[in-house]
């Protein structure tokens, strides 16, 4: 038994779904120019699509499971699960106007035309807001919409704004924060559960391991008790007595996000010659 992966063929997701493979330890097989391959150590197939079909190709069981935005999930409104957050392609789909006009809130949008290759979304956003507005779809180069006259607004994806900027053009509102997800059909098969069930305790793993960096320092026994208070850890940190007489060495692990503070607290406490490494993988 197999569990057959859908992920983009090439474009934004391509490279962080293959990286988030290898880290997991999966090796593909054959290349990925092809429209299949097997991983060579994990009972995986993998799918090269284009992130549009993700979704229709996971209803329809031609995949079992997919790679793909959440954006996409939501516009396409196929019959999936979102199983998991992956972490990666995070982007949000915003209302850009014209930069020297300001939007006001939902009304602004009444009787405007909107270019968005997102009709679905923008809709559910209109009608919950009880807007009535004109929304023109286009598939590619939705910023240059109102420079041509095509669309008084667009909604689209953004990510660091310069696409934006570059056409004269800011963001007014955000109707989705989007990253990439793991979507699953709702009826796999057990043996294809347990795959799965396999295949995310690898990728939460890989995760946890790069929100965490392990750290050894060194310290005067007598600053112990303050250094441990400061360190969260997994359980308590390991202390193996240095060579040198009266010291400690030190060993944690601590969240990507406290670490510099955590750090600045521990040099004032007295630590010395303090390092710190990435963590591979963790398993808790
Ligand atoms: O060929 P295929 O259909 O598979 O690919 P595609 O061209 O439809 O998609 P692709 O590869 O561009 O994007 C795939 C997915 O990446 C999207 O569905 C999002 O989930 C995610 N993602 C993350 C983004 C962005 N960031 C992003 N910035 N997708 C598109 N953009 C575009 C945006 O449309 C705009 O044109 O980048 C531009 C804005 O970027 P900034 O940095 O200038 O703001
Ligand atoms: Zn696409």
């Amino acid at each position: 038994m197999r569990l057959k992966l859908a992920i983009q063929k090439s474009g934004r997701l391509h490279d962080d779904s293959i990286a988030l493979l290898k880290e997991s330890g999966i090796d593909i097989g054959n290349g990925v120019n092809k429209l299949k391959a097997e991983a060579t150590n994990f009972p995986l197939e993998l799918f090269f699509l284009r992130d549009d079909d993700i979704p229709q190709y996971v209803e329809d069981g031609v995949a079992d499971i997919g790679f793909v935005g959440e954006n996409v999930v939501y516009e396409k409104a196929k019959k999936v699960e979102v199983a998991y957050a992956l972490g990666f392609g995070k982007c949000r789909l915003s209302f850009a106007v014209k930069k020297n006009e300001t939007f006001t809130g939902p009304n602004f949008l009444a009787g405007k035309k909107i270019a968005t290759s997102y009709p679905v979304l923008v809709q559910d956003y209109l009608d919950k807001n009880k807007v009535q507005a004109d929304i023109h779809e286009i598939s590619g180069s939705v910023e240059i919409a109102p420079g041509i006259g095509l669309a008084d607004i667009i909604c689209d994806l953004v990510s660091s704004g310069s696409t934006l900027f570059m056409n004269g053009l800011k963001e007014a509102e955000t109707i989705l924060d989007s990253q990439a997800v793991l979507i699953k059909r709702g009826s796999l098969a057990p043996a294809q559960e347990v795959i799965l069930e396999k295949l995310l305790f690898r990728i939460e793993s890989v995760k946890k391991a790069k929100r965490n960096k392990y750290v050894l320092l060194n310290a005067p026994n007598d600053r112990l008790e303050k250094i441990i208070s400061l360190l969260p850890g997994m359980k308590s940190p390991t202390i193996v007595a240095l060579a040198t007489p009266g010291w400690s060495s030190v060993h944690s692990v601590i969240a990507e996000t406290d670490f510099w503070e955590i750090i600045e607290k521990l040099k004032m406490a007295g630590a010395e010659g303090i390092l710190v490494v990435p963590i591979e993988k963790m398993i808790l």
